[in-house]
Protein backbone atom coordinates (compact mmCIF):
# COMPACT_ATOMS: atom_id res chain seq x y z
CA UNK A 1 0.00 0.00 0.00
CA UNK A 2 1.49 3.32 -0.77
CA UNK A 3 4.36 2.57 -2.53
CA UNK A 4 3.75 6.22 -4.18
CA UNK A 5 4.04 8.31 -1.26
CA UNK A 6 7.84 6.78 -0.53
CA UNK A 7 9.67 10.21 -1.30
CA UNK A 8 8.29 11.90 0.68
CA UNK A 9 8.77 9.84 3.68
CA UNK A 10 12.13 11.47 3.17
CA UNK A 11 11.01 14.92 4.47
CA UNK A 12 8.84 12.82 7.16
CA UNK A 13 11.76 10.79 8.51
CA UNK A 14 14.73 13.88 8.41
CA UNK A 15 13.07 14.82 11.61
CA UNK A 16 13.18 12.23 13.49
CA UNK A 17 16.82 10.61 12.27
CA UNK A 18 18.81 14.10 12.80
CA UNK A 19 21.17 12.16 14.61
CA UNK A 20 22.24 8.48 12.67
CA UNK A 21 20.72 6.02 14.60
CA UNK A 22 23.12 3.76 16.30
CA UNK A 23 22.00 0.23 16.23
CA UNK A 24 22.32 -0.79 20.19
CA UNK A 25 22.84 -4.71 20.40
CA UNK A 26 23.08 -6.43 24.11
CA UNK A 27 26.35 -7.16 24.96
CA UNK A 28 26.56 -10.70 25.52
CA UNK A 29 26.87 -11.52 29.36
CA UNK A 30 29.27 -14.48 30.16
CA UNK A 31 29.57 -15.53 33.54
CA UNK A 32 31.80 -17.61 35.35
CA UNK A 33 30.03 -18.76 38.20
CA UNK A 34 32.65 -21.03 40.90
CA UNK A 35 30.46 -22.55 43.96
CA UNK A 36 32.18 -23.43 47.29
CA UNK A 37 30.25 -26.72 48.28
CA UNK A 38 31.53 -27.45 52.03
CA UNK A 39 31.97 -31.36 52.44
CA UNK A 40 32.07 -32.53 55.90
CA UNK A 41 33.92 -35.92 55.93
CA UNK A 42 33.97 -38.52 59.07
CA UNK A 43 37.01 -38.93 60.49
CA UNK A 44 38.64 -40.57 63.85
CA UNK A 45 39.23 -38.45 66.48
CA UNK A 46 37.89 -34.82 66.68
CA UNK A 47 39.27 -33.81 63.95
CA UNK A 48 36.96 -31.79 61.07
CA UNK A 49 38.22 -31.28 57.71
CA UNK A 50 36.50 -29.32 54.87
CA UNK A 51 36.97 -30.38 51.43
CA UNK A 52 36.34 -27.18 48.78
CA UNK A 53 34.99 -28.83 45.55
CA UNK A 54 34.59 -26.87 42.55
CA UNK A 55 32.20 -27.82 39.70
CA UNK A 56 32.51 -27.00 36.04
CA UNK A 57 32.11 -23.17 35.29
CA UNK A 58 28.87 -22.21 34.09
CA UNK A 59 27.70 -20.30 31.06
CA UNK A 60 25.03 -18.10 30.95
CA UNK A 61 23.70 -18.27 27.75
CA UNK A 62 24.88 -15.93 25.38
CA UNK A 63 22.11 -13.90 23.50
CA UNK A 64 21.74 -14.09 19.61
CA UNK A 65 20.23 -11.22 17.73
CA UNK A 66 18.46 -13.25 14.19
CA UNK A 67 17.51 -11.54 11.20
CA UNK A 68 14.10 -11.93 9.47
CA UNK A 69 12.33 -9.71 6.45
CA UNK A 70 9.36 -7.64 6.54
CA UNK A 71 7.79 -7.54 2.84
CA UNK A 72 9.22 -9.54 0.10
CA UNK A 73 9.00 -8.85 -4.03
CA UNK A 74 10.41 -6.35 -6.00
CA UNK A 75 8.37 -3.68 -8.51
CA UNK A 76 5.17 -5.01 -9.13
CA UNK A 77 5.31 -8.60 -7.30
CA UNK A 78 4.47 -7.97 -3.96
CA UNK A 79 4.74 -10.65 -1.07
CA UNK A 80 2.94 -9.09 2.26
CA UNK A 81 4.51 -11.83 4.75
CA UNK A 82 6.83 -11.85 7.18
CA UNK A 83 9.30 -14.03 6.69
CA UNK A 84 9.72 -16.55 8.13
CA UNK A 85 6.10 -16.45 9.61
CA UNK A 86 7.11 -18.04 12.42
CA UNK A 87 10.15 -17.73 14.57
CA UNK A 88 11.51 -19.48 17.25
CA UNK A 89 13.94 -17.88 19.40
CA UNK A 90 15.49 -17.97 23.10
CA UNK A 91 14.08 -15.42 26.06
CA UNK A 92 17.01 -12.43 25.50
CA UNK A 93 17.42 -12.82 21.65
CA UNK A 94 16.58 -9.70 19.52
CA UNK A 95 14.72 -10.08 16.44
CA UNK A 96 15.72 -7.48 13.41
CA UNK A 97 12.92 -7.48 10.65
CA UNK A 98 14.43 -5.56 7.24
CA UNK A 99 12.90 -4.83 4.80
CA UNK A 100 13.23 -5.82 1.80
CA UNK A 101 10.50 -5.63 -0.93
CA UNK A 102 9.58 -2.37 -2.61
CA UNK A 103 6.09 -1.83 -0.70
CA UNK A 104 5.47 0.01 2.19
CA UNK A 105 5.41 -2.08 5.45
CA UNK A 106 5.48 -1.48 9.67
CA UNK A 107 6.64 -4.40 12.12
CA UNK A 108 4.59 -4.01 14.92
CA UNK A 109 4.25 -5.24 18.45
CA UNK A 110 1.01 -5.15 20.20
CA UNK A 111 1.01 -4.31 23.97
CA UNK A 112 -1.57 -3.77 26.50
CA UNK A 113 -3.76 -1.88 24.73
CA UNK A 114 -5.34 -1.77 21.45
CA UNK A 115 -3.17 -1.12 18.27
CA UNK A 116 -3.62 2.67 16.69
CA UNK A 117 -5.83 3.56 14.02
CA UNK A 118 -4.09 4.07 10.96
CA UNK A 119 -5.67 7.44 9.67
CA UNK A 120 -6.45 10.11 12.02
CA UNK A 121 -8.28 13.67 11.52
CA UNK A 122 -6.38 16.66 11.42
CA UNK A 123 -8.88 18.49 13.83
CA UNK A 124 -8.88 15.80 16.64
CA UNK A 125 -12.84 15.79 15.55
CA UNK A 126 -13.77 16.69 11.75
CA UNK A 127 -12.65 14.19 9.52
CA UNK A 128 -14.06 16.49 6.70
CA UNK A 129 -11.06 18.94 7.29
CA UNK A 130 -8.50 16.03 6.23
CA UNK A 131 -7.13 13.01 7.80
CA UNK A 132 -3.40 12.40 8.24
CA UNK A 133 -1.52 9.22 9.31
CA UNK A 134 -1.68 8.59 12.61
CA UNK A 135 2.23 9.53 14.31
CA UNK A 136 1.88 6.67 16.20
CA UNK A 137 1.68 4.42 13.01
CA UNK A 138 4.32 6.48 10.92
CA UNK A 139 6.95 7.21 13.02
CA UNK A 140 9.19 5.04 15.10
CA UNK A 141 8.24 4.43 18.83
CA UNK A 142 12.00 3.87 19.54
CA UNK A 143 13.60 7.08 19.21
CA UNK A 144 17.17 7.76 17.54
CA UNK A 145 19.63 6.60 19.56
CA UNK A 146 18.08 5.18 22.62
CA UNK A 147 18.17 1.23 22.91
CA UNK A 148 16.76 -1.51 20.76
CA UNK A 149 12.82 -2.38 22.94
CA UNK A 150 12.35 -4.92 24.71
CA UNK A 151 9.07 -6.92 24.36
CA UNK A 152 7.43 -8.78 26.43
CA UNK A 153 3.93 -8.23 25.60
CA UNK A 154 2.68 -5.44 27.23
CA UNK A 155 4.17 -2.54 25.61
CA UNK A 156 3.20 -1.15 21.99
CA UNK A 157 6.67 -0.75 19.71
CA UNK A 158 6.74 0.20 16.21
CA UNK A 159 9.36 0.80 13.41
CA UNK A 160 6.70 3.54 12.00
CA UNK A 161 6.78 2.92 8.10
CA UNK A 162 10.02 1.62 6.89
CA UNK A 163 10.99 2.92 3.98
CA UNK A 164 14.34 2.02 1.36
CA UNK A 165 14.88 5.88 1.02
CA UNK A 166 17.06 7.67 3.81
CA UNK A 167 15.37 9.44 6.25
CA UNK A 168 17.33 12.20 5.66
CA UNK A 169 20.71 14.31 4.02
CA UNK A 170 22.91 12.38 6.09
CA UNK A 171 20.75 9.71 7.75
CA UNK A 172 19.85 6.00 7.08
CA UNK A 173 16.24 4.75 5.65
CA UNK A 174 14.08 3.37 8.52
CA UNK A 175 14.27 0.25 6.74
CA UNK A 176 14.59 -2.30 10.05
CA UNK A 177 13.10 -3.00 13.43
CA UNK A 178 14.48 -4.59 15.94
CA UNK A 179 13.20 -5.90 19.43
CA UNK A 180 14.30 -8.03 22.43
CA UNK A 181 12.33 -10.67 23.60
CA UNK A 182 12.88 -10.72 27.22
CA UNK A 183 9.96 -13.46 28.70
CA UNK A 184 8.98 -16.80 27.22
CA UNK A 185 6.05 -17.23 25.64
CA UNK A 186 4.26 -16.17 21.77
CA UNK A 187 3.76 -13.40 20.54
CA UNK A 188 2.19 -11.80 17.39
CA UNK A 189 4.03 -9.55 15.03
CA UNK A 190 1.94 -7.17 12.81
CA UNK A 191 1.78 -4.78 9.81
CA UNK A 192 -0.48 -1.95 10.63
CA UNK A 193 -1.16 -1.24 6.68
CA UNK A 194 -1.60 -4.86 5.62
CA UNK A 195 -4.34 -7.19 8.53
CA UNK A 196 -3.14 -10.55 6.96
CA UNK A 197 0.72 -9.96 7.45
CA UNK A 198 1.13 -11.40 10.75
CA UNK A 199 4.56 -13.28 12.16
CA UNK A 200 4.60 -15.67 15.22
CA UNK A 201 7.40 -15.07 17.55
CA UNK A 202 8.09 -18.03 19.91
CA UNK A 203 10.36 -17.58 22.74
CA UNK A 204 11.61 -19.97 24.76
CA UNK A 205 13.29 -20.23 28.39
CA UNK A 206 17.04 -19.07 27.28
CA UNK A 207 18.37 -23.06 28.21
CA UNK A 208 16.04 -24.21 25.32
CA UNK A 209 18.62 -26.07 22.92
CA UNK A 210 16.62 -26.77 19.90
CA UNK A 211 16.23 -23.00 18.36
CA UNK A 212 17.08 -22.75 14.26
CA UNK A 213 20.38 -20.82 13.34
CA UNK A 214 20.29 -17.65 10.92
CA UNK A 215 20.99 -20.25 8.14
CA UNK A 216 18.10 -22.00 8.78
CA UNK A 217 16.07 -19.11 9.56
CA UNK A 218 17.08 -17.94 6.08
CA UNK A 219 16.23 -21.48 4.94
CA UNK A 220 12.54 -20.94 5.75
CA UNK A 221 12.12 -17.75 4.56
CA UNK A 222 13.33 -18.50 1.41
CA UNK A 223 11.27 -21.57 0.92
CA UNK A 224 8.29 -19.58 2.02
CA UNK A 225 8.96 -16.70 -0.57
CA UNK A 226 9.52 -19.61 -3.17
CA UNK A 227 5.85 -20.28 -2.61
CA UNK A 228 4.66 -16.80 -2.50
CA UNK A 229 6.23 -16.13 -5.60
CA UNK A 230 4.36 -19.01 -7.52
CA UNK A 231 1.16 -18.06 -6.41
CA UNK A 232 2.36 -14.16 -7.90
CA UNK A 233 3.10 -15.76 -11.15
CA UNK A 234 -0.43 -17.58 -11.35
CA UNK A 235 -2.17 -14.46 -10.09
CA UNK A 236 -0.57 -12.70 -13.07
CA UNK A 237 -1.55 -15.37 -15.50
CA UNK A 238 -5.00 -15.54 -13.98
CA UNK A 239 -5.85 -12.01 -14.41
CA UNK A 240 -3.94 -11.65 -17.86
CA UNK A 241 -7.10 -12.72 -20.58
CA UNK A 242 -9.71 -9.75 -20.70
CA UNK A 243 -13.07 -10.32 -19.01
CA UNK A 244 -16.42 -8.85 -20.78
CA UNK A 245 -19.91 -9.28 -21.24
CA UNK A 246 -22.52 -8.07 -23.89
CA UNK A 247 -24.44 -4.91 -22.50
CA UNK A 248 -28.55 -4.23 -23.24
CA UNK A 249 -27.53 -1.57 -25.52
CA UNK A 250 -25.69 -3.50 -27.51
CA UNK A 251 -22.02 -2.30 -26.71
CA UNK A 252 -19.52 -4.53 -23.95
CA UNK A 253 -18.74 -4.01 -20.43
CA UNK A 254 -14.70 -4.89 -20.02
CA UNK A 255 -13.22 -5.91 -16.26
CA UNK A 256 -9.93 -4.90 -15.46
CA UNK A 257 -8.51 -6.21 -11.93
CA UNK A 258 -6.19 -3.50 -10.13
CA UNK A 259 -4.43 -5.37 -8.55
CA UNK A 260 -4.87 -9.46 -8.42
CA UNK A 261 -4.24 -12.33 -5.99
CA UNK A 262 -4.62 -15.87 -6.37
CA UNK A 263 -8.07 -16.31 -7.44
CA UNK A 264 -8.27 -19.82 -6.70
CA UNK A 265 -6.98 -19.27 -2.61
CA UNK A 266 -7.85 -16.15 -2.22
CA UNK A 267 -4.32 -15.24 -0.26
CA UNK A 268 -3.75 -12.20 0.24
CA UNK A 269 0.09 -12.38 0.93
CA UNK A 270 1.04 -12.72 -2.45
CA UNK A 271 -0.02 -9.69 -5.12
CA UNK A 272 0.10 -8.53 -8.41
CA UNK A 273 0.57 -4.90 -8.31
CA UNK A 274 -0.73 -4.64 -11.87
CA UNK A 275 -3.86 -3.49 -13.64
CA UNK A 276 -4.51 -7.02 -15.54
CA UNK A 277 -4.74 -6.58 -18.41
CA UNK A 278 -2.82 -3.81 -18.71
CA UNK A 279 -3.62 -2.48 -21.95
CA UNK A 280 -7.23 -3.23 -22.80
CA UNK A 281 -8.59 -2.70 -26.61
CA UNK A 282 -12.78 -1.82 -26.46
CA UNK A 283 -15.31 0.17 -28.69
CA UNK A 284 -16.31 3.57 -28.47
CA UNK A 285 -19.31 3.47 -26.17
CA UNK A 286 -17.40 0.45 -24.38
CA UNK A 287 -17.77 0.79 -20.59
CA UNK A 288 -14.58 -0.38 -18.56
CA UNK A 289 -15.20 -1.74 -14.81
CA UNK A 290 -11.71 -2.23 -12.39
CA UNK A 291 -12.33 -3.92 -9.75
CA UNK A 292 -10.06 -4.38 -7.01
CA UNK A 293 -8.22 -7.19 -4.87
CA UNK A 294 -6.66 -4.74 -2.19
CA UNK A 295 -5.93 -1.26 -2.17
CA UNK A 296 -5.60 0.52 -4.99
CA UNK A 297 -6.82 3.79 -7.33
CA UNK A 298 -7.66 3.94 -10.74
CA UNK A 299 -6.49 7.78 -11.45
CA UNK A 300 -6.52 8.99 -15.06
CA UNK A 301 -4.57 11.91 -14.65
CA UNK A 302 -5.00 15.20 -17.16
CA UNK A 303 -1.99 17.16 -15.88
CA UNK A 304 0.98 14.74 -14.99
CA UNK A 305 2.87 14.20 -12.97
CA UNK A 306 0.38 12.63 -10.92
CA UNK A 307 -0.58 14.09 -7.65
CA UNK A 308 1.13 12.97 -4.03
CA UNK A 309 -0.78 10.68 -2.19
CA UNK A 310 0.84 11.99 0.97
CA UNK A 311 1.56 15.96 1.84
CA UNK A 312 3.87 16.41 4.75
CA UNK A 313 2.75 19.29 6.73
CA UNK A 314 5.27 20.84 9.21
CA UNK A 315 5.10 21.07 12.72
CA UNK A 316 7.76 23.28 14.61
CA UNK A 317 9.71 20.87 16.87
CA UNK A 318 8.22 17.91 15.94
CA UNK A 319 7.86 15.24 13.22
CA UNK A 320 5.23 16.70 10.36
CA UNK A 321 1.48 15.71 9.64
CA UNK A 322 1.18 13.11 6.89
CA UNK A 323 -2.15 14.39 5.43
CA UNK A 324 -3.27 12.13 3.12
CA UNK A 325 -4.27 14.14 -0.28
CA UNK A 326 -7.68 13.83 -0.98
CA UNK A 327 -7.11 13.91 -5.08
CA UNK A 328 -5.36 10.63 -4.41
CA UNK A 329 -7.70 9.06 -1.60
CA UNK A 330 -11.21 10.84 -2.80
CA UNK A 331 -13.37 9.56 -5.77
CA UNK A 332 -13.53 12.33 -8.36
CA UNK A 333 -15.89 11.73 -11.28
CA UNK A 334 -16.20 14.53 -13.09
CA UNK A 335 -18.79 12.62 -15.79
CA UNK A 336 -19.98 9.02 -16.58
CA UNK A 337 -17.95 9.56 -20.01
CA UNK A 338 -14.53 9.93 -19.45
CA UNK A 339 -13.22 13.30 -20.90
CA UNK A 340 -9.23 13.32 -21.14
CA UNK A 341 -9.65 16.76 -20.39
CA UNK A 342 -10.47 15.92 -16.93
CA UNK A 343 -9.15 14.45 -13.53
CA UNK A 344 -11.07 10.92 -12.68
CA UNK A 345 -10.07 9.49 -9.83
CA UNK A 346 -11.86 6.11 -8.11
CA UNK A 347 -10.00 6.40 -4.88
CA UNK A 348 -9.42 3.62 -2.59
CA UNK A 349 -11.22 0.77 -4.21
CA UNK A 350 -11.33 -2.72 -3.00
CA UNK A 351 -11.57 -4.82 0.58
CA UNK A 352 -9.27 -2.24 2.66
CA UNK A 353 -11.30 1.23 1.06
CA UNK A 354 -14.71 2.80 1.61
CA UNK A 355 -15.68 3.76 -1.95
CA UNK A 356 -16.79 0.45 -2.83
CA UNK A 357 -15.22 -2.38 -4.69
CA UNK A 358 -15.40 -1.70 -8.19
CA UNK A 359 -15.16 1.72 -10.35
CA UNK A 360 -16.86 2.07 -13.95
CA UNK A 361 -16.27 4.51 -17.10
CA UNK A 362 -17.64 4.94 -20.24
CA UNK A 363 -15.13 5.62 -23.58
CA UNK A 364 -17.18 7.41 -26.16
CA UNK A 365 -13.85 8.64 -28.27
CA UNK A 366 -11.05 6.47 -30.07
CA UNK A 367 -8.04 7.43 -28.65
CA UNK A 368 -5.58 5.82 -26.03
CA UNK A 369 -5.74 6.55 -23.15
CA UNK A 370 -3.17 5.71 -20.01
CA UNK A 371 -3.51 5.55 -16.00
CA UNK A 372 -2.43 4.88 -12.93
CA UNK A 373 -2.42 3.67 -9.62
CA UNK A 374 -2.49 6.88 -7.43
CA UNK A 375 -1.00 4.75 -4.41
CA UNK A 376 1.49 2.44 -6.48
CA UNK A 377 2.10 3.95 -9.84
CA UNK A 378 6.07 4.21 -8.62
CA UNK A 379 6.31 0.78 -8.54
CA UNK A 380 5.04 0.53 -11.89
CA UNK A 381 1.06 -0.36 -11.40
CA UNK A 382 0.00 1.99 -14.63
CA UNK A 383 -2.48 0.92 -17.32
CA UNK A 384 -4.58 2.08 -20.90
CA UNK A 385 -7.40 1.18 -22.36
CA UNK A 386 -7.16 1.54 -26.32
CA UNK A 387 -10.87 2.68 -27.61
CA UNK A 388 -10.89 1.55 -31.49
CA UNK A 389 -13.75 3.44 -33.56
CA UNK A 390 -17.02 1.87 -33.14
CA UNK A 391 -17.73 -1.24 -35.52
CU1 LIG B 1 -2.27 0.24 -6.27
Amino acid sequence: MLGQARSLFVFAFALLFLSACQMMTPTPVVMEVTREVPVTVEVPKEVEVVVTATPEPMMAYEPREVMARAGEGQDTSTVQAFLPETLHIRAGDTVTWKLVGDDLHTVSLAGDEAMPIIVLPIDGADPSKGVMFNPAVAFPSRMPGAPVESHDGHTFGNSGILSHDPAGPDAPPNDSFSATFTTPGTYKVYCLFHPWMVATVIVHENTYADVPDQAAIDAQADAELAAYQAQIELARQQGSQPVSMPAADGSTIWFVRAGNLNALTGDFHAQVYEFLPKELTIKAGDTVVWTSAEFHAVTFDDAPPAPEAVIPQPVEGSPPLLVLNPEVFAPMRPSAIYDPAQYFNSGDIGPLAVNGLSWALTFSEPGTYTYLCGFHHEMGMEGAIVVEPKG
